[in-house]
């Protein structure tokens, strides 16, 4: 055999059984070759070309998935809000409390008053729960800042997180999550501050992948949140769009209007909102985290969604208020029980959906060549494990650009 035909690479991942999440389906005799932190090759033993390694890991017959992808969460905050869950089990309304100033303004308050370091300090738990699970990209929120220092502050901190640990951090700038007090009464001035100040410093600083903004009779209307869209595409970054969660504001179909990545919750979601999101590509984000936390009781449109062809990605929502959850496999388990997704769109929702919801998906999210070796090792028979079990943790290996 000649050289040339031979594949070099740092690492040979053999004797596995890969779920490579691209649509052909599983391979039962699998190896994963990787080179400079990228897969030169993923597929089957036999279809492989002769490959020489560095070193070669044996997997026993394990499975491999692409590492797991959180697409939304607001991982970074200060406090928590256990007094508010008391209060709502007492039977107060999450809109209630938030109108008596509770809700993301109690936890502005404290993310206000502290500094950079407690931030990352108090994500990094947060983190670390997720990265056990074997999630290896996350998309992190600010909008608990709600003023310019404020939010660039948690930006930063979803900057360091990224830097701390070995895992991808795409941040979204949501400075349009909730109106801070001392603008009580202008929601458009604050929309002014957001669209003249936060989001042209956030993108001058490089601190912003996204913005995102809350659409919401608690939260913004269509046309402020039209603004942020504007502002966001003047200074060239992308959109996304907590949407329909409440109430029905039409907030998905203004996303795919600006073309955005995707819209998220989409609980009140409407036929109108399906075809805009199906027509423009953008990624339905479910989070069933906040509709167990919530007790919602009406799930999003999923059928509805699924005959349009709509993505459909799952995520941890991971936040103090509606949904304290930092296990991105419950989320599995939930968007199954409660949503009636298939086993398959459950891990499709945490890799190669999630990575498309993030615009990502040239770079993560499936096992291709020319992907980042972001994988993640289990301890199972066969990958309905991964959403049947309920507090179980069957990661063996979770391995982040190829390390
Ligand atoms: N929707 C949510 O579920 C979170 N934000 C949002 O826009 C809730 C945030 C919170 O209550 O702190
Ligand atoms: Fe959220």
């Amino acid at each position: 055999m000649s050289s040339e035909s031979v594949l070099t690479c740092d690492c040979l991942w053999q004797d596995a059984r890969l779920a490579p999440m691209t649509g052909a389906g599983v391979v039962d005799d699998g190896v994963i070759a990787c080179r400079d932190g990228r897969i030169v090759y993923a597929g089957s033993r036999a279809d492989a070309p002769a490959i020489e390694a560095a070193d070669v890991v044996d997997c026993a017959g394990r499975w491999i998935t692409p590492g797991l992808i959180d697409c939304h969460t607001h991982l970074v905050h200060a406090g928590n809000r256990a007094h508010e869950f008391e209060l709502r089990l007492a039977g107060a309304s999450y809109e209630e409390i938030a109108r008596a100033g509770g809700g993301i303004v109690s936890t502005m308050q404290a993310t206000r008053a502290a500094s950079e370091a407690e931030l990352v300090e108090a994500a990094l738990l947060r983190l670390d729960a997720l990265i056990a699970e074997g999630v290896t990209t996350i998309e992190i929120k600010s909008g608990y800042g709600l003023s310019l220092d404020a939010e660039l502050k948690m930006l930063r901190a979803a900057r360091q997180l990224g830097a701390a640990r070995g895992v991808t951090v795409r941040t979204s700038l949501l400075a349009a999550h909730a109106l801070p007090p001392e603008f009580a009464g202008d929601a458009d001035g604050y929309i002014g501050l957001v669209c003249e100040a936060i989001i042209p410093a956030a993108a001058q600083a490089g601190l912003a992948d996204a913005v995102d903004g809350f659409c919401e009779s608690i939260g913004f209307t269509p046309a402020q949140i039209e603004r942020v869209f504007q502002a966001a595409q003047a200074h060239g970054l992308p959109v996304k769009l907590h949407a329909e969660q409440l109430s029905n504001s039409h907030g998905a179909a203004l996303a795919a209007r600006y073309g955005a990545l995707s819209a998220d919750h989409l609980e009140h979601l409407d036929d109108a909102g399906i075809a805009a999101m199906a027509e423009a590509g953008t990624v339905a984000v479910l989070l069933p985290g906040a509709f167990y936390f919530t007790r919602e009781t009406q799930p999003p449109p999923i059928a509805r969604l699924r005959a349009a062809g709509v993505p459909m990605a799952l995520a941890t929502d991971c936040n103090p208020g509606t949904s304290p959850l930092t296990s991105l496999l419950l989320a599995m388990n939930m968007g199954a029980t409660l949503l009636r997704l298939t086993v398959e769109e459950c891990l499709a929702g945490v890799t190669r959906e999630a990575a498309r919801a993030l615009g990502m998906l040239d770079r993560v999210g499936t096992l291709e060549a020319g992907k980042a070796c972001d994988l993640a090792i289990w301890d199972i028979e066969r990958p309905a494990e991964l959403v049947y079990r309920i507090g179980a943790n069957p990661l063996h290996r979770r391995i982040w650009r190829g390390q």
